[in-house]
């Protein structure tokens, strides 16, 4: 990166509110590097939410409202492990992300460059660097269920890898999900 705008970078994120205090208790302090792709975010709270029903997307992200959060995701391993206790074989994790709606229908999936494991899905919480999730992706994934396109949403699979898998709740499924990963911008 040029050193200039670099510079002027650094300069947004010492004066960002995402850069100020820390988080609410149940959250834990995340250290990021602040780049132009996370927003300069220097600090980030998360947390899983935990739900008795399993949830769909929009549970999802209703659970993470609750206390002012968003849906979230990891943005490197070393996040990811922070949550260790929650990775275990059969836990799914609803994170954040959605298929862009021009590569939903078989067709698009066709143009590669638009529609890469890499660019087909889109961050919706403006303070994490997407590219450590859309490329961790579990074996076979995303496959967007060729047979039904309704793979728009994601999870981390099993606790360790990115997965496609629809919106909809999937009770008494392989990848019924119980968890959510929420985040938001320290106080
Ligand atoms: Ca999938």
């Amino acid at each position: 990166m040029n050193r200039k705008i670099f510079a002027f970078l650094l300069l947004i994120c010492q004066s960002s509110e995402a850069c100020l205090t820390s988080c609410d208790p149940g959250f834990v302090t995340i250290q990021r590097t602040p780049t132009a792709a996370n927003k300069c975010t220097r600090r980030f709270c998360l947390k899983i939410a935990n739900s008795s029903d399993a949830l769909s997307h929009s549970d999802a992200e209703d659970l993470c409202s609750k206390d002012g959060e968003k849906l979230a995701m990891f943005e490197s391993l070393d996040e990811q492990n922070l949550f260790s206790e929650y990775l275990q074989p059969n836990v799914h994790i609803r994170i954040d992300g959605v298929r862009r709606t021009e590569c939903i229908l078989p067709e698009d999936l066709k143009d590669t460059e638009k529609c890469s494991p890499q660019t087909a899905f889109i961050a919706l919480n403006a303070g994490t660097d997407p590219t450590f999730t859309f490329n961790n992706w579990s074996d076979n994934d995303p496959n967007h269920d060729y047979v039904n396109i309704d793979e728009q949403c994601l999870i981390l699979r099993n606790g360790r890898g990115t997965n496609d898998i629809s919106c909809n709740a999937t009770p008494n499924t392989q990848f019924a999900t119980y968890m959510a990963l929420c985040g938001k911008f320290p106080n």
